[in-house]
């Protein structure tokens, strides 16, 4: 039986937040055609090297986002180093798949269940296969969570203090990530993977998510649980049947999050709101990204201010917590607008923001224009495209100034609101390592002037 690791490369372990659903969904896939898997995750600390000299794989197939690049392709490099054939997937490698072949044989673009079933067990061999998209996700298995140190992910608050997308979970709860649809109704905003991808929206039906809900409940017993799909609400009627089928199969006490946009949630009916919060809904997460609505637009998000009040104030009265994301220094942003954003958060009772510093992603629309005004270097150091780093100043803020800006508006912020200050404070305390690991991430930039 041919064998196959799968590897989640990157050192950092405050990103090591939740399961590698992709490389679980990879893995199910080659599992359903008879492959033998294994799942290794750096990111949460393995040792890659040791696990591969157990294994001893046909194929290496290592997963890449843009900040984790060096870290793939290092893994990359080792492997091919013993002899494995060696394959990348994920949106970094399929942006450069000519810099990925430098320490790989073959990479995958696109959605990659399929093509890599047909390099690990038809001898497919193309140096660049194009996976396009699965058109129907149903018939692609739940991921193969079996493959994966559950234990350490299930208790994922225990490690990362700062996941900022759970604050509706208690400290001890289990929780589990979750994947139930791909794509985005919305490809326009410019700093998205959206805008390159284009793979319409696909959704798994409200009965599938149930049953891989049930699912979990039966093999972890999982006490809350969170959507990280694009945009969950997109498809109302699949969210109000889900809700019901939740309260009608006895699940209504696993508390959930899942994201959405702004206007999916403007025109949505209270009483949708209020049966998802029946059903366990606790937090939705939206990227508001900004408070002018002269930056909206800059930003292509496809709504206003006022819908993002009117958004907050729909979730907020059916008893629901808004988590959301804010964007700093955005083309043409100007201290007059990220004032509007400081006074946005400020002002509304968004828990936990993230606040990030505008990154042109390769291949995001940004990057297009950018590349046709010949702006961009060739070489950058993909390390510091984590959105905690500055790469370019597209904006009309000082650079002195924009490098300080994300750290002043979590000040503002968390002086606005003293008890999630408290909360936070408290939580720093228990978690000195990585506490300090975040805090050079967000100072950083702000020393390095
Ligand atoms: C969940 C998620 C996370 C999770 C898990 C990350 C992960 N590696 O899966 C967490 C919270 C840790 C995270 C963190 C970050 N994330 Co994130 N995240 C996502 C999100 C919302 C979903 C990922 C997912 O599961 N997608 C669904 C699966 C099915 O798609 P997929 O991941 O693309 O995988 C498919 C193909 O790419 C391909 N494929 C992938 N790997 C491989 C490997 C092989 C061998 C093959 C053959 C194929 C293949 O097949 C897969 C199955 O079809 C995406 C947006 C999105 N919708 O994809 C952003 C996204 C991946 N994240 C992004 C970013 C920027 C980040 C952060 C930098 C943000 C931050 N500052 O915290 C960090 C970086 C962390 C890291 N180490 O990489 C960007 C990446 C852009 C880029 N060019 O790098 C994305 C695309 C969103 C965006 N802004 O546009 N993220």
């Amino acid at each position: 039986m041919v064998k196959v690791a799968l590897i989640n490369p990157g050192k950092s372990q405050r990103f090591a937040v939740q399961e590698p659903l992709n490389l679980g969904f990879l893995a199910a896939y080659l599992e359903k055609n008879g492959a033998q898997v294994k799942i290794f995750d750096q990111l949460s600390g393995q040792d890659v090297p040791a696990l591969l000299n157990d294994f001893k794989p046909d194929v290496a197939g290592i997963t890449s986002t843009t900040p984790v690049a060096y870290d793939a392709y290092a893994v990359a490099d080792h492997c091919k180093s013993r002899g494995i054939l060696t394959v990348m997937g994920g949106v970094h490698p399929w942006m450069f798949p000519e810099e990925a072949l430098e320490h790989c044989d073959i990479v995958v673009k696109g959605e990659g269940e399929k093509a890599l079933v047909d390099i690990a067990l038809h001898n497919k061999r193309d140096r660049v296969i194009e996976g396009g998209y699965i058109e129907n996700i149903e018939e692609i298995p739940f991921p193969a969570r079996h493959l994966m140190d559950m234990e350490r992910y299930l208790y994922c608050k225990k490690y990362v203090p700062y996941i900022l997308h759970l604050p509706y979970v208690p400290a001890n709860a289990k929780i589990i990530h979750i994947l139930t649809s791909r794509g985005c109704p919305h490809s326009e905003c410019i700093f998205c993977h959206n805008s390159f991808k284009r793979f319409p929206y696909r959704a798994n039906s409200a009965e599938k998510v149930i049953e891989e809900i049930k699912q979990l409940k039966k093999d972890y017993g999982i006490e809350a649980l969170y959507y990280v799909e694009d945009d969950f609400w997109t498809d109302k009627e699949r969210v109000v049947r889900i809700s019901e089928l939740l309260i009608k199969e006895g699940l209504d006490k696993i508390v959930w999050g899942a994201s959405a946009r702004v206007d999916q949630i403007v025109g949505t009916e209270p009483e949708i709101l209020n049966l998802a919060r029946r059903a366990g809904c606790r937090s939705i997460t939206m990227g508001f990204e900004s408070g002018s609505p002269r930056m909206l637009e800059e930003l292509k998000k496809g709504f206003t201010i006022e819908q993002a009040h009117e958004a907050i104030r729909l979730i907020k009265k059916a008893g629901i917590i808004v988590h959301g994301n804010i964007i700093v220094g955005g083309p043409g942003e100007t201290l007059r607008d990220a004032e509007l954003s400081r006074e946005f958060l400020k002002k509304t009772s968004i828990v936990t923001p993230e606040i990030y510093i505008f990154t042109p992603y390769p291949g995001s629309q940004v990057w297009c224009r950018l590349e046709a005004e010949q702006k961009i270097d060739r070489k950058f150091d993909w390390r510091r495209f984590n959105q905690e780093e500055l790469i370019m100043n597209l904006s009309n803020i000082p650079t002195k100034a924009l490098n300080k800006l994300r750290s002043k508006m979590y000040l503002s912020y968390y002086l606005s609101h003293p008890v999630y200050a408290l909360k936070f404070i408290l939580s720093a305390l228990k978690h000195p390592v990585s506490t300090a690991d975040k805090l050079v991430h967000t100072l950083k930039p702000v020393f390095k002037l």
